[in-house]
């Protein structure tokens, strides 16, 4: 097969109310993989980092003149795929065009509709995009490759049957890519954590979480699949000689649910004498938290982690499929805060049923908890989850107006429960008011905030949060 130019694009603004921004590991981890199978020529942007308009990505794809145009998005920023593949449509004719990322996983052959895109990937995306790559380089067949969806010649969008196997063995893959993008514009940008001017680098720990909560993505499948702990060492140790990085943020969605494998990874890392700092933004699953393990976790580094409550109300925690156990839950939090992490609680308001006395009950958990901060968000559905099938079976009007373009959670005003709109916005700002204004948590962030000289910056957006609804609020949080 001839040298191929692949030319791979994480879509979507970074906008004044969302301005965080990671590497994009789902292009990181497609480019190394592909690399390894073809002769290829690679470009990779993040246009959250480029902060360009989709004229311009369009110009920088066409000047390449890509063989290859893959788009990896989010359903929030979904809305610019349509004139975005027609652009490099116009310049390129005969690129292959594939969309993929969450976007696909929830919306599936929707996405093709708006787009002239000529395939998409649902899920993991190694496999099929090498199959891709394979079959129009070679003889040009995309009705072989399970899961696929595609646009045959005569326009009609059609979807395989099957799906490809997950990848095995996650350390089979190389290392995401990072050579091929600018970390050090990273480390300038606002990341998951509220800390800045981080020398980090995002590491995907594992695929796959076992837990069946209703709101969630299933992306990578229901099995968790890890790196091992040695693989993730090697990549932390790759990260700090070459690009002399000090802290690591893992973007599992549970990265302790095999304690061992932690253990493992934490002694590893201190045997090899690794500097390095660890922050866990999304990636915790607290009642499983033992003192081992956060002793081990701190030891190693672990200076910040989010902790997802999502609803104190035990009702709800059944209802959602989360099945949290509340008490080991602030327990958790409670082993951690005592080692000096800091800790950041993540609530959602408005599920299918929820009432007031539920609304109430995760207001007066996260207030009992040890939480540094917390953020109360509504509950926002995706397609192709339990919640948006229950929605839609109970509710479907409240799905009608559902709009996504550059939504963030915080500003998102979609109801699903049980009270007025009124009366779930009144919750969200007296979660923010019970929960911030309390003495003991002042002091406890002014204790333990890794970054004191940037408190000026970060608090009065606390404070705001705090404030709003005493003097009037729109209902925003
Ligand atoms: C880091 C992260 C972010 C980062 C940005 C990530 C990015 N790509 O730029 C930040 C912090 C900015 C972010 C923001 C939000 N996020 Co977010 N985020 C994540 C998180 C935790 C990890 C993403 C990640 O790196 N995964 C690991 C990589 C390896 O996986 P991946 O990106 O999915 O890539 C694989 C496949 O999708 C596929 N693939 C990806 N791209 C492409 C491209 C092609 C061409 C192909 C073929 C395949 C392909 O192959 C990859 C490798 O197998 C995920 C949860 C998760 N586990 O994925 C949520 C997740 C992506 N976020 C989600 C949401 C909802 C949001 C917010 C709306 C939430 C909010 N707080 O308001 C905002 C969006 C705001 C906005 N307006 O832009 C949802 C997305 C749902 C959806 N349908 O879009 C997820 C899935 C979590 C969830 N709740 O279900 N997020
Ligand atoms: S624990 Fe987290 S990743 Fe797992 S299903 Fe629930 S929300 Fe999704």
């Amino acid at each position: 097969m001839k040298r191929l130019r692949l030319f791979l694009a994480n879509v979507g603004r970074r906008t004044l109310t969302y301005p965080f921004t990671t590497p994009p590991m789902g292009i990181l981890s497609l480019a190394a993989y592909l690399r390894t199978k073809f002769d290829l020529d690679i470009t990779l942007i993040n246009q959250r980092v480029e902060d360009c308009s989709e004229q311009e990505l369009a110009r920088q794809i066409v000047d390449f003149g890509a063989d290859v145009v893959g788009f990896g998005t989010m359903t929030t920023n979904a809305h610019m795929l349509g004139e975005l593949t027609k652009m490099v449509r116009r310049g390129l004719p005969d690129a292959l065009i594939v969309l993929g990322g969450p976007h696909v996983s929830a919306f599936r052959e929707g996405v093709m509709s708006s787009t002239v895109a000529d395939a998409a990937v649902v899920g993991e995306g190694e496999l099929a995009l090498e199959e891709l790559i394979r079959a129009r380089f070679g003889d040009g067949d995309f009705s072989a490759i399970p899961g696929l969806i595609w646009r045959s010649h005569e326009g009609e969008i059609v979807t395989n049957p099957g799906c490809l196997p997950p990848i095995q063995d996650l350390d089979s893959l190389p290392f995401p890519a990072y050579d091929l993008i600018d970390i050090r514009k990273y480390w300038r940008l606002q990341s998951m954590p509220p800390i800045a001017r981080r020398r980090y680098v995002s590491v995907v720990g594992s695929r796959g979480c076992p837990y069946q909560c209703m709101w969630c993505h299933n992306i990578f499948g229901k099995r968790f699949r890890p790196h091992s702990a040695e693989r993730l060492v090697d990549e932390v140790e790759h990260y700090i000689h070459t690009w002399g990085v000090k802290d690591v943020e893992f973007l599992d969605d549970i990265f302790n649910l095999d304690r061992k494998r932690v253990i493992e990874f934490c002694e590893l890392a201190q045997r090899r004498n690794l500097k390095f700092k660890i922050a866990l933004p999304n990636a915790v699953r607290s009642d499983i938290l033992d003192e081992e393990v956060v002793e081990a976790l701190v030891d190693t580094g672990l200076y910040f982690s989010a902790f997802a409550l999502e609803s104190g109300s035990s009702r709800l925690q059944q209802y959602t499929g989360k099945r949290l156990d509340i008490p080991r839950f602030l327990k958790g939090i409670e082993m951690a805060v005592d080692r000096g992490v800091f800790s950041h609680g993540f609530a959602m308001l408005g599920f299918p049923t929820e009432t007031e006395a539920d609304l109430q009950q995760t207001i007066e958990t996260a207030c009992d908890s040890k939480l540094h901060i917390a953020s109360f968000f509504t509950v926002m559905p995706f397609p192709n989850t339990r919640l948006y099938d229950e929605v839609m079976r109970t509710h479907p009007e409240r799905l009608a107006k559902l709009r996504y373009d550059d939504t963030n959670f915080a500003l998102i005003r979609v109801n699903l429960s049980e009270v007025s709109d009124e009366v779930l916005y009144a919750y969200q700002r007296k979660a923010n008011r019970a929960f911030f204004l309390d003495p003991a948590r002042i002091l406890r962030i002014l204790r333990d905030y890794p970054q004191p000289h940037l408190l000026p910056y970060y608090l009065p957006i606390y404070l705001y949060r705090a404030t709003k609804g005493l003097f009037g609020g729109d209902g925003h949080c």
